[in-house]
């Protein structure tokens, strides 16, 4: 099976249905289906084709699910870029991916003259369950991120399980506001939404001084959040929370770990436990709470079907059709990353209770996830030692009660803190930029001369 089997439960059985709301604006699956087959001969006319790479530098907008139902149509390769990236990060991925094109917001008024040429038909290429759909960075434990080749079946089997286990359905009304960049709201999002045809309103983004107004003005039954983002919930009064919590059907957690007591403070407020799962780029969705059973605070819930689990060293692998199909021209890392008989290393510390519960310790590297965006520290190392007088550098997590963790540097050499913070903000996204820039004699370092992290982070506190 491929992904176009299942977007046609709604591109064309439900074509007269109401889809997407965007910018004001309502459209139906069959108006979403036209638009991406107009874009989808608009890039064909520019030459792309089936195998080629095309790289959005864009934030959510309905042109994004245009062009990747185009690319989906023509089996050109949807890159995602992070929108917080700066040149730096963006040059690695275009110089890696190798892109044919390569669209920003600048460039969309060009290519949807051209689409409004073209025809509404599809256009017709060979796919299957291997074909690549999409390569999705990702850091890896180096400081250069990868990309992880995600196929097709990847994505059906997730909104599948997803969508199944979940109870997504037409009835549904789906409030988007993650970023469509990431596997979270493409690979979860954007797919049940189409398994399911349920009607979603897409956000340009979670911002937290107006998401209650689209809470309350749109009424949504369903909605997928990282645990910032229910931590900016709650800041809502308990006379609206209670409003928005008699319409939902289900409030879903991922990224990051969920604090038990926000867990136990969004239950008081909203009168719903959020339901938690865990996943990752390389693998889609691995396990979830139930929707019907226990949803058991401070575990990722169960494995989904198909996915079998085993824990090694203390490591959580996994291997099923949700798993990727390796790194983008990285042979050598795409080895490291499996056993010989085909488990991925999931990098992610675990311990499995009687009764298949999952509850996830820690991680293997020193990855730090913020806000549920994730920094590897070797990058913003990299950066900083490049700097006039920084002779040794490490970059640890704080602990902080909005974003989960953020970066802090630490540093030896004779440096201006004011300086590297100016250099941080240029060339790295926003959420990489460490909250301080602190002066140490020495890093701590093992006999083997691994840097200590675990003790400058408790210096941090
Ligand atoms: C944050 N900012 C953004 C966005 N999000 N800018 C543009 N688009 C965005 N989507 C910027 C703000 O402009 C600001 O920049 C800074 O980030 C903090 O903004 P603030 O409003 O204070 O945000 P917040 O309340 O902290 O909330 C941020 C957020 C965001 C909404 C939680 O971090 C977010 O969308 N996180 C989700 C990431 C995600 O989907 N991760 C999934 C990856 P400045 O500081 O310059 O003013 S993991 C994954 O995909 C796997 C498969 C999985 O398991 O899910
Ligand atoms: P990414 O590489 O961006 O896809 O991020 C995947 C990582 O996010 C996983 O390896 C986990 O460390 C983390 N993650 C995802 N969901 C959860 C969760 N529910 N609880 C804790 N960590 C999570």
């Amino acid at each position: 099976m491929h992904l176009l089997h299942l977007f046609d439960l709604s591109l064309v059985a439900r074509a007269d249905e109401p889809a997407l709301e965007w910018a004001g604006a309502t459209y139906t699956f069959g108006e979403l289906e036209a638009r991406s087959n107009r874009v989808a001969h608009a890039l064909a006319a520019r030459g792309l084709v089936a195998g080629d790479r095309l790289c959005v530098y864009l934030a959510n907008r309905i042109e994004l699910i245009d062009l990747y139902l185009a690319c989906v149509k023509l089996g050109v390769l949807f890159v995602p870029i992070n929108i917080l990236y700066r040149e730096r990060e963006i040059a690695h991925i275009t110089g890696d991916a190798e892109p044919r094109a390569t669209f920003t917001a600048d460039e969309l008024p060009a290519l949807y003259a051209e689409a409004e040429r073209q025809s509404t038909t599809r256009p017709s290429t060979p796919l299957d369950r291997d074909t690549p759909a999409a390569i999705v960075y990702t850091s890896g434990t180096t400081g250069a991120s990868k990309g992880a080749i995600l196929t097709h079946g990847n994505f059906v089997v997730n909104a599948v399980n997803l969508t199944t286990l979940w109870q997504i359905t037409a009835r549904d009304r789906f409030l988007l506001a993650l970023p469509l960049f990431h596997i979270h709201a493409l690979g979860n999002g954007l797919h049940t939404w189409l398994a399911s045809g349920c009607r979603m309103r897409l956000l340009e983004r979670f911002d937290h001084r107006i998401a209650i107004d689209e809470f309350l003005d749109f009424a949504p039954t369903l909605f997928f959040g990282v645990p910032t983002v229910y931590v900016r919930l709650l800041e809502t009064t308990p006379e609206v929370a209670r409003t928005i919590g008699a319409r939902m059907r289900l409030f879903v957690s991922g990224s990051a770990p969920l604090p038990a007591q926000t867990l136990e403070d969004f239950r008081a407020r909203f009168g719903h436990t959020i339901l938690e799962r865990y996943g990752m780029t390389e693998t889609f969705m691995n396990c979830s709470n139930p929707y019907a059973g226990e949803r058991r605070a401070g575990t990722v819930g169960v494995p989904l079907p198909g996915v079998a689990t085993r824990i090694e060293d203390g490591e959580l692998l996994v291997r099923g059709p949700n798993v990727f199909a390796g790194y983008w021209r990285r042979p050598e890392a795409t080895a490291a990353a499996f056993t010989s008989d085909g488990f991925f290393r999931t990098g992610d510390l675990a311990t499995v209770s009687s009764d298949g519960y999952v509850t996830l310790l820690g991680r293997r590297s020193d990855l730090i996830i913020s806000g549920g965006f994730n920094i590897y520290p070797r990058e913003i190392e990299e950066l900083l030692l490049e700097q006039a007088g920084v002779r040794e550098a490490a970059v640890c997590a704080r602990p902080d009660a909005l974003r989960g963790e953020v970066p802090a540097a630490y540093l030896v050499g004779d440096f201006d803190p004011d300086a590297l913070e100016r250099v941080c903000r240029e060339q790295l996204a926003s959420f990489k930029v460490p909250r301080a820039f602190v002066r140490v004699d020495a890093i701590p370092r093992t006999a083997l001369g691994k840097v200590q992290k675990h003790l400058l982070a408790a210096d941090a506190k």
